[in-house]
């Protein structure tokens, strides 16, 4: 079927095409130039210039209709500032839209080809240069300056009395801290990260568990080339060799001391000979090629390197201040879901563990990049709770999101995280029964 109308629709070009060329040859049979061009024709293409302007103005306002309130209401002061901002930007395109593109379509009719017209030579003009260059550059200075001015105002330094809260990206989920009783974050480095302590928050407890962690992986590896039978063999044919070697030392050698070394030395040899068979003879006993072992002890020589980072962290914190050390022992750690006091300043700090993702929460029109290695920053004041919100939307299930709004993985679409928006009182008593972080441990 398909096949079929692409097959009438080839077949009617070229029939049109045919159509066309016999009509240009019969023209010249009649004695008309190509170029001359009927008054008939003319109004016929101007006037449908003006057809289109009435059709791209009309579907234009039908799409403004039909979807021009597509932004939910904004939640947060700023929000408001934003969707300012936004629609005297789009106020402008579209009245200059309308305005280029009438003068567009008809000139086009107005000035459309006539015989008896003859044009006007019209190289420069002082005061059109002078038009069109300052009223755009007076129009641009104000968009410019106005946006720059908002900018500011939703980026620049938070109030004393805002909450802070930690904002942490990773592929592919949201971590979101809390600071504890103290108000204060703990300091993070992310040599201490480990499953327990995602965002690697320095405290003792932190430091020892991250050291047990790659420990326990120093040992086994360990282990395991410990047990390699290539290895093994070699290290058993050189005592072998050496033991060998050495009864004949014994005979030839009237050393006194050497041979009482040997003796003491030959007991370890002997010793370790035994472990080497029972090893051997056990389950325990690996097959590995050089390069797998290789990498082996370059992962372990990797890891006793993370643990000196670890050690070299310890006495610094220590030396420069307890409290920048143990502060973060009280920090609430926040996943799948965080709350918001409403009508409060937050201010977000956002962190990144691996790659640049964007968070974005669309009903307080907020987006920020996190970046791994630099902090960034966002403020926003909540103005309308969840519960009000699914009211003005009649939605009972609405809920506040926040989205990654970079392309950052596989997973991307995953990083969503729900956000409740509450009373003071609510907001209180929810965090209150957070995690707090390792020192529930104890
Ligand atoms: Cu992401």
């Amino acid at each position: 079927m398909k096949l079929l109308i692409l097959l009438v629709i080839v077949v009617g070009v070229i029939a049109l095409a045919q159509l066309a060329k016999i009509y240009q040859l019969s023209a010249r049979l009649r004695g008309h130039r190509e170029e001359e061009i009927s008054e008939a024709d003319t109004r016929l293409q101007g006037s449908l210039w003006i057809v289109f302007m009435f059709v791209l103005f009309g579907t234009t306002i039908w799409q403004f209709v039909r979807y021009g309130d597509y932004l939910p209401p904004s939640a947060s002061l700023h929000g408001e500032a934003v969707d300012t901002l936004l629609n005297f930007n789009l106020v402008l395109i579209i009245f200059l839209f309308f305005v280029i593109n009438a003068v567009l379509f008809v000139f086009s009719y107005k000035y459309r080809y006539d015989k008896n017209r003859k044009a006007h030579f019209f190289p420069h003009d002082n005061r059109l240069e002078l038009i069109w260059t300052v009223i755009p550059s007076i129009v641009l200075a104000i968009i410019i300056i106005y946006g720059l001015k908002t900018w500011t105002e939703m980026t620049g330094p938070a109030s004393d009395d805002a909450i802070r809260v930690e904002v942490y990206s990773k592929q592919f989920d949201w971590t979101v801290r809390y600071s504890g009783d103290n108000e204060e974050f703990g300091a993070t480095n992310f040599n201490l990260i480990t499953s327990s302590n995602p965002l690697g928050i320095i405290t003792q407890e932190g430091v020892d568990a991250a050291l047990l962690k790659s420990n326990q992986k120093i040992a086994k590896l360990k282990d395991v080339l410990r047990a390699e039978k290539g290895h093994l063999l070699a290290e058993k044919a050189e005592i072998e060799q050496i033991l060998d070697g050495g009864d004949n030392h014994g005979h030839s050698n009237d050393d006194h001391s050497h041979s009482q070394l040997s003796e003491e030395h030959k007991t370890h040899l002997m010793h370790r000979l035994h472990d080497i068979e029972e090893l051997l003879e056990s389950d325990k006993v690996t097959i590995m090629s050089d390069a797998a072992y290789e990498a082996k002890e370059d992962k372990i020589y990797r890891l006793e390197r993370h643990n000196q980072r670890i050690m070299e962290l310890k006495p610094y914190e220590l030396g420069e201040g307890l409290d920048a050390w143990e502060v973060g022992k009280d920090d609430r750690i926040v996943k799948s879901e965080f709350h918001l006091p409403v009508g409060r300043e937050i201010e977000f700090v956002f962190r990144s563990r691996d790659v640049i993702h964007s968070a974005f929460m669309p009903h307080f029109r907020a987006q920020m990049n996190t970046v791994p290695g630099l902090p960034t920053r966002f403020k926003v004041t909540t103005t309308i709770t969840t519960d009000s919100m699914r009211t003005i939307l009649d939605n009972p299930e609405f809920n506040y999101i926040l989205l990654c709004n970079k392309i950052c993985g596989s997973a991307h679409f995953n990083m969503s995280m729900n956000i409740v928006v509450e009373t003071q009182e609510k907001y209180d008593a929810w965090l209150s029964e957070q995690k707090v972080y390792i020192a529930e441990k104890n």
